[in-house]
C-alpha cells in the first residue's frame, strides 16, 4: 500500500466506499465525478502507478475480467461502452493509483483516436 494513496485506502476499504465488483485483485466503484451515466473505476488492489509500472500479466487480466462483468451487470456490454486509462500529467491523471475508467449508458462519440 502506498502512503496516502486514495485508491490504496479505498480498496483497503478504509474509506468504507461502495464496491460495485471485486475480486481477489481488483475492486471497481463509481467514479464520484462521473461523466457518464454508467462511470465505473477499475482499480487494483496493489498499487502501480500506471499501465507502465511493471504490472503483472494476472492483475492486468483481472482488470479484464472485471470489466466484462461490470458491463454486463451495468447494461452497457451490448450497447457499448469506452475504457479509458489516463496516463501520467500530459493525460490528466490525477490519481497515481493504475485505474480504468469504464464510461457508457450514453452516445460517447467519437473516441480520440
Ligand atoms: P484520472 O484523471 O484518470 O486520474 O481520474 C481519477 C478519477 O478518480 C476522477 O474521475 C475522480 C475519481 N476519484 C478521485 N478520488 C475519488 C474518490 O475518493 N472516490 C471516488 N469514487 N472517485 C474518486
Amino acid at each position: 500500500m502506498a502512503e496516502d494513496c486514495i485508491f490504496c485506502k479505498i480498496a483497503n476499504g478504509e474509506l468504507g466506499t461502495e464496491l460495485v465488483y471485486e475480486d481477489d485483485l481488483v475492486v471497481a466503484f463509481k467514479d464520484m465525478n462521473p461523466q457518464a451515466p454508467v462511470h465505473v473505476l477499475v482499480v487494483p488492489k496493489r498499487h502501480y502507478e500506471n499501465i507502465i509500472d511493471d504490472v503483472p500479466a494476472e492483475v492486468l487480466k483481472a482488470m479484464a475480467d472485471a470489466v466484462k462483468v461490470i458491463a454486463e451487470k451495468e447494461g452497457i456490454a451490448e450497447s457499448g461502452f469506452r475504457v479509458i486509462m489516463n496516463t501520467g500529467d500530459a493525460a490528466g491523471q490525477t490519481v497515481h493509483h493504475l485505474h480504468m475508467h469504464v464510461l457508457g449508458g450514453r452516445d460517447l462519440g467519437e473516441g480520440l483516436v
